[in-house]
């Protein structure tokens, strides 16, 4: 572990500094070492991304290409003896089996989840930060399936003072002042919002298909369509419901937008909730007269709101070429894309930008900030 730590601030700093001044992208830390579809940033606890050409192969990622984002080992759960805690302002606190929660109404969402780090190597070539230097890969589309949280809320009875939902994990962080579980919360009406197709939240047993693995969080898991990865609670073992948001550290402290980090602004921000719109190019291939570009768009976390457009430019944003939308478009869902970018128009740098239904587009530019989250300006690659 002390290597490895080692390791990346070395990486850090030497990429930081020959990386200064330049709007293009770092390549992967040194120390990422491929493990099938997937580059390890950190390995003794999980932290990976897929290969970016991989990634953009299927609208639905596939488990095994699919990021992890983990603060801690995988805990041990015995399933058997497993419980759900449901507390705090409800009438019935519930400790529920997984029996119990998969004979509730099951429903079966795509939706896509994104860490709030994705793209955190762009912030560290401004200026380092420190956290995994995720380059674009930190983001997948998977099918997910388990009870809603809504049902298990009404099944406890909310009390009328309650407003935020918190989520608690059975991991162990161990941070410099003791151990503590991941943990995040979300507005309870965010909870309850469930629309026809797609519920607020999901209390996910199931990926792709399949049972959840130990990396994506088994037994039992939120996803909180629309919101940032770091809302989407894995192992979970604890709601509790509350008129205030959690207090725990990845609530209260982190994954907040902070520029300067004096304790002013730190207590000043909110937590993120919602993935802002973004999008990336992750693959070129050489034709004849073209270069055929691919990548993905990722719409705003907003109800109702997907990719309307996307468009890449070949010269510095003079001239911007509409990609052809390969995929389905829909609300908390990524869009694939490929665009045919004729030689003759190709120079040096490729940039690409999208559009959401709102007509929203993406920044040209954010500003750095000082965790390294929710970079979204313009994404640039050198063409091949
Ligand atoms: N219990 C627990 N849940 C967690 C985390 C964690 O470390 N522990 N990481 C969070 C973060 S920051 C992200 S981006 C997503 C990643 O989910 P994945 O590993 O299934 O891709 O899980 C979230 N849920
Ligand atoms: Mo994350």
């Amino acid at each position: 572990m002390n290597n490895q730590l080692i390791a990346r601030r070395n990486f850090l700093s030497s990429s930081a500094s020959a990386l200064a001044g330049s709007a293009l992208l770092p390549s992967f830390a040194k120390s990422a070492h491929r493990k099938g579809k997937l580059l390890y940033h950190t390995t003794e606890i999980s932290n990976a991304e897929p290969v970016l050409s991989e990634l953009v192969r299927n609208w639905m990622t596939p488990t095994d290409a699919f990021y992890i984002r983990s603060h801690a080992p995988i805990p041990k759960i015995n399933h058997d003896s497993f419980r759900l805690k449901v507390e705090g302002l409800v009438e019935k606190p519930l400790s529920l089996t997984l029996k119990q929660l998969g004979d509730l109404p099951q429903s079966k969402i795509v939706a896509t989840l994104t860490c709030a780090g994705n793209r955190r190597s762009e912030h560290i070539a401004i200026k380092p930060v420190k956290g995994v230097p995720w380059k674009e890969g930190a983001i997948g589309n998977a099918e997910w399936s388990g009870a809603k949280l809504s049902d298990v809320l009404r099944m406890a009875g909310v009390k009328a003072e309650a407003k935020h939902v918190w989520f608690e994990g059975l991991d162990q962080i161990q941070r410099s002042n003791g151990v503590i579980p991941f943990g995040a919360s979300i507005p309870l009406k965010k909870a309850m919002f469930d629309s026809e197709k797609m519920p607020g939240t999901i209390l996910a047993t199931g990926m792709n298909g399949e049972p959840l693995n130990g990396d994506h969080g088994s037994p039992l898991r939120t996803v909180v369509p629309g919101y940032i990865g770091a809302r989407s609670v894995k192992w979970l073992g604890k709601i509790v419901v509350s008129d205030r948001p959690s207090p725990n550290h990845y609530v209260a402290t982190a994954y907040k937008i902070v520029e300067d980090g004096t304790p002013l602004e730190w207590s000043e921000q909110g937590p993120i909730y919602r993935m802002p719109l973004n999008s990336a190019i992750c693959s070129q291939v050489k034709r004849s007269k073209s270069l055929i570009v691919a990548g993905y768009a990722l719409p705003q976390g907003r109800p109702g709101t997907s990719i309307r457009k996307v468009e890449v430019s070949p010269d510095n944003g003079r001239k911007w070429i509409e990609a052809r939308i390969t995929s389905p478009s829909r609300e908390f869902c990524w869009v694939l894309w490929t665009a045919a970018i004729p030689s003759r128009n190709a120079g040096d740098e490729l940039m690409v930008r999208a559009t959401d239904s709102r007509g929203s587009i993406q920044p040209e530019q954010v500003n750095w900030n000082s965790k390294g989250y929710l970079f979204n300006s313009w994404h640039k690659v050198k063409t091949i």
